[in-house]
């Protein structure tokens, strides 16, 4: 599915100077069964299968769910990609990478972010399932700005294995990093920049790029061993979602703040750029740095390369709410 992008003016988010001047409340609570007001579906790849090259399964993407120019990613499969029987697809899927859907909500202190994946299984060309379970990395963006500037990146690492049990919320394998001097987006500061200008476009965007600069929250913790403000949890009900609550009260954020946070992405990544760092992936690869699994002529992908290359084994989906 197609999303419609929109190019405006930066916008300088409120996150960078309150999410520094720190509000050390005492209160670490648990957060309480997650509330959810918007989702947001995700196109599905791992239903993709067909009989391929040599009689092996192959995965492909459809048209118009991954696209490079705006920085929005349906690679659940391993990297190469070839063409066989008129599709141009990969020899295995991950189903704890392919996003069906994301929800989000908020209540007086917590938000909360939902991360729907298709299974918990890896599937390869010989028709194997292998069942792993969200053994990656999930997570969320959002900023104030549409093209990402001065965000948040909230993630969580291995949230199947690092707290037990893995559905009762717990702190491990969280962190959140920070944009304080805007690049995400592009570093261009006098040329062409934001989310849809790449670094084919205007190679300036990745000068001296540095993303998600700053580390706010490490294992759960404001500083890594301030208040408890992050959390994850598997689904008690749904073994295939991941849940991340964020308690913005005292990470001091108002409610009117987040909201402003409208600009939301959600990802999955096992492979890829995975580094906080590397933010935007179309401003640090070019196209054909960053490979694509849409296919092109003579058999290779629409950039002339062999599936994905440097942005690969990764699944994002994007969401923008209401104003107010
Ligand atoms: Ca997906
Ligand atoms: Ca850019
Ligand atoms: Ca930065």
């Amino acid at each position: 599915m197609r999303r419609n992008q929109k190019s405006l003016a930066s916008n300088r988010s409120l996150w960078c100077g309150s999410a520094i001047a720190l509000v050390a409340a005492a209160a670490q609570a648990q957060p309480p069964n997650p509330r959810y007001q918007l989702s947001f579906d995700d196109c599905v790849t791992s239903d993709n299968r067909f009989v391929g090259q040599d009689g092996q399964f192959q995965w492909d993407v459809d048209a118009g769910c991954d696209i490079y120019q705006v920085d929005l990613y349906e690679r659940p499969t391993t990297q190469t990609f070839k063409l066989a029987n008129g599709r141009f697809g990969a020899f295995e899927c991950f189903e704890y990478l392919d996003i069906v859907q994301a929800k989000v909500g908020m209540d007086s202190r917590f938000l909360y972010v939902s991360i729907d994946l298709f299974g918990r299984d890896h599937l390869t060309s010989d028709g194997s399932r292998i069942e792993k379970g969200l053994i990656e990395r999930y997570g969320f963006r959002m900023s104030t700005d549409p093209d990402g500037r001065y965000g948040l990146l909230v993630v969580a690492d291995q949230p199947e294995v690092k707290n037990e049990p893995n559905t009762v919320f717990g702190p491990l394998g969280t962190f959140a990093h920070i944009d304080t001097n805007g690049d995400v987006g592009g570093a261009d500061r006098e040329g062409p920049t934001g989310l849809s200008v790449t670094k084919s476009d205007n190679p300036d965007e990745a000068d001296g790029l540095n993303g998600y600069d700053t580390v706010l929250i490490s294992d759960g913790r404001i500083g890594g061993d301030g208040p408890r403000v992050l959390w994850v949890r598997l689904n008690p009900r749904d073994n295939t979602v991941v849940e991340i609550a964020l308690d913005y009260r005292t990470l001091g954020i108002s409610q009117q703040q987040l909201r402003r946070m409208r600009y939301l992405e959600f990802e999955a990544i096992k492979g890829g750029p995975k580094d906080p760092q590397n933010y935007l992936w179309n401003d640090k690869y070019t196209k054909r740095e960053a490979g694509s699994p849409n296919r092109g002529r003579n058999g290779l992908s629409e950039f002339g390369t062999q599936g994905c290359e440097n942005i690969y084994e990764v699944d994002t989906a994007r969401g923008v709410t209401d104003p107010n």
